[in-house]
């Protein structure tokens, strides 16, 4: 503390493809309006640069998590998402994150949340923004979190040590069920659409319906002014049908723009995350896409082509900087698809532990 700022412990995480400040929640206000005004002024937003605080002025770089003790019966942690946007001062709640999710498990175990095992700490995770459940596989040798190895996840340079996260019960999560207009393929604006929530609201389009490749760079496709204000469009139309309400201000549902495969993948994918085009794709936004391609009739499998469905399927959704690949297992035997398991790899790593200043005009009292 000093007699201008207030320091607040903190840890700066990688987890997967972003990046965000991870708080223990009994570090922060208890208050929401008093928490937020915090993580505005921690982050620098709002500043398209966020040059006067810990944020990287992009959605993937201006990301929070809460982590607590699990008072539920066989969760060891609650785990609450918050995206800052940079530009704007709003912090949002409405979404959840699998790649913040990554840094979960071992920031639990670093903080004395959790115990760790000598070799695999299983770390059960609830994902308060979707009221989910997850479950990571941590590395502890010698019961201390190992950072480095051997496993490679597209996005990030380098390799570090492996985290398989297992989704247990993410479909329809946030919008009630997993194909939330009830249908497999819609027309909205003309334009075939497959709407899909499997841990993240996804709306899945061809990019040829839009007279583009679908092969485009983030870059390129956040210069079209008229392929966003279509995309746009749509989206608004979609959010009522998702049962996600006006979405104007909402960060879902993504909206993935598919392509044929061209490296060995199932399907290539472009995703607004709406309005910035990731330079991969969200974590739970590919087992959504993933799980789309196994629902026979719509955007995806149409894309994707496979000539069966199967039950159980590796898909390797590609992406602007390589491949996500979602371990899928669907039970399609009721008519009704039964989403059964999805599970991936990711990787995290601590980047800096310690204090994060800010003006004691944005904290208040406790
Ligand atoms: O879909 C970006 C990310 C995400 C979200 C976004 C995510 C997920 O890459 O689970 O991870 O789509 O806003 O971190």
């Amino acid at each position: 503390m000093t007699n201008t700022q207030v320091a607040v412990p903190c840890s700066v995480m990688r987890g997967g493809t972003s990046k965000g400040l991870y708080f223990l929640a009994d570090d922060l206000p208890a208050d929401r309006a008093a928490r937020d005004r915090f993580l505005l002024a921690a982050m620098g937003s709002p500043d398209a640069r966020e040059i006067d605080g810990m944020g990287g002025g992009h959605p993937l770089t201006s990301k929070v998590a809460v982590v607590r003790r699990s008072e539920r019966v066989g969760t060891d942690v609650d785990y609450l998402f918050l995206q800052v946007w940079p530009d704007r001062a709003e912090v949002s709640d409405q979404q959840n994150c699998g790649n913040i999710l990554a840094g979960v498990g071992p920031f639990a175990i670093e903080r004395g949340l959790v115990a760790a095992q000598d070799g695999v700490t299983s770390v059960s995770i609830y994902m308060e923004n979707t009221q989910s459940q997850a479950t990571a596989l941590v590395q502890t040798p010698g019961g201390l979190v190992e950072y480095a190895g051997d496993a490679r996840i597209d996005g990030v340079p380098g390799t570090h040590a492996p985290i398989i996260i297992n989704f247990e019960d993410v479909a329809g999560s946030s919008c009630g069920s997993l194909l939330p207009t009830g249908n497999v393929i819609d027309i909205v604006d003309g334009i075939p659409v497959t709407c899909i929530d499997n841990g993240m609201p996804v709306v899945c389009l061809s990019a040829a319906d839009f007279g583009i490749t679908g092969y485009e760079s983030p870059t390129e496709l956040e210069a079209n002014v008229e392929l966003k204000a279509r995309v746009e469009a749509i989206r608004l139309a979609v959010g009522p049908l998702m049962n996600l309400g006006d979405v104007t201000n909402k960060t879902v549902p993504k909206m993935s723009l598919l392509a044929p495969a061209r490296d060995g993948g199932l399907v290539s994918t472009r995703t607004f995350i709406p309005h910035r085009v990731h330079e991969s794709i969200g974590v739970l936004g590919a087992v959504s896409v993933a799980t789309a391609c196994m629902l026979e009739g719509s955007v995806a499998a149409q894309i994707a082509g496979l000539d069966e469905v199967g039950d159980s399927l590796e898909v390797s959704v590609e992406h602007p900087t390589g491949f996500f690949t979602v371990q899928m297992e669907v039970d399609n035997s009721s008519g009704s698809p039964v989403v059964v398991t999805s599970a991936l790899l990711r990787t995290a790593r601590m980047l800096m532990s310690g204090s994060v200043y800010v003006l004691r005009s944005a904290w208040e009292s406790k």
